[in-house]
């Protein structure tokens, strides 16, 4: 799975929602923090439906199982999910693993560990996430960088077409944002926004 460019969340059961991000997106990941496995289960497999046909990967939050049961092509682990290497344990080469990370010690953990990917954030203050980690900023973002070396990483948090552009000039290999799309107004008129801002990095 190759990460790049803009990378999507959906966290609701709306397939309308799940086409305007796999529009701009590389990569969608499908995180519902509230529902329970069996409608996790379903919603994802309407996402991989979605993806397929959009030539878009799917990530499922959380959960290796589920992850594995629909096919999809990674997971994302946070700090308190199935460690890193009881998740590998299970899923072998047959998911992409991404971590969440929120500082440096974080990063390079994550990356002897093994992981193909890694969130950093929040980059910015955010509204979406319930109890977030210390906002971490553009110069720390950078840095996480540096130490990830060859794995990519994802910025979140804060995240929004005004920013963008700025957030892909630290050298993240992607840029996540949850409420700048999903609770506009209009997802379609913000994910063409956030196409628009993050110019060549999006789907074109
Ligand atoms: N992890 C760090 S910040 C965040 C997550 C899941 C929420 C990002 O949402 P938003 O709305 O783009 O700030
Ligand atoms: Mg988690």
């Amino acid at each position: 799975m190759i990460v790049d460019g803009f990378y999507a969340i959906l966290d609701r059961d709306d397939e309308g929602l799940a086409r305007a991000l796999v529009s701009v997106a590389r990569v969608l990941q499908i995180r519902l923090k509230d529902a329970p496995v069996d409608e996790l289960t379903r919603v994802a497999r309407m996402a991989r439906r979605v993806c397929d046909a959009a030539g878009v990967a799917l990530v499922v939050n959380d959960r290796v199982d589920v992850a594995l049961a629909i096919g999809a092509d990674g997971v994302h682990l946070g700090q308190t999910d199935l460690p890193l290497a009881a998740a590998r344990a299970i899923a072998g080469d047959r998911l992409a693993i991404g971590v969440s990370t929120h500082d440096l010690a974080q990063v390079r953990a994550a990356v002897a560990g093994g992981a193909n990917y890694l969130g950093y954030g929040p980059v910015f203050p955010t509204r979406t996430k319930a109890n977030p980690s210390p906002v971490q900023g553009l110069d720390a973002l950078r840095a996480a960088v540096v130490a990830a070396g060859t794995v990519p990483i994802v910025a979140i948090g804060g995240i929004t077409p005004a920013v963008v552009a700025d957030v892909y000039a630290t050298g993240v290999a992607a840029a996540c944002a949850i409420g700048a799309i999903n609770d506009a107004a209009d997802v379609g008129v913000a994910a063409s926004e956030m196409r628009r801002r993050a110019g060549s990095r999006s789907r074109s």
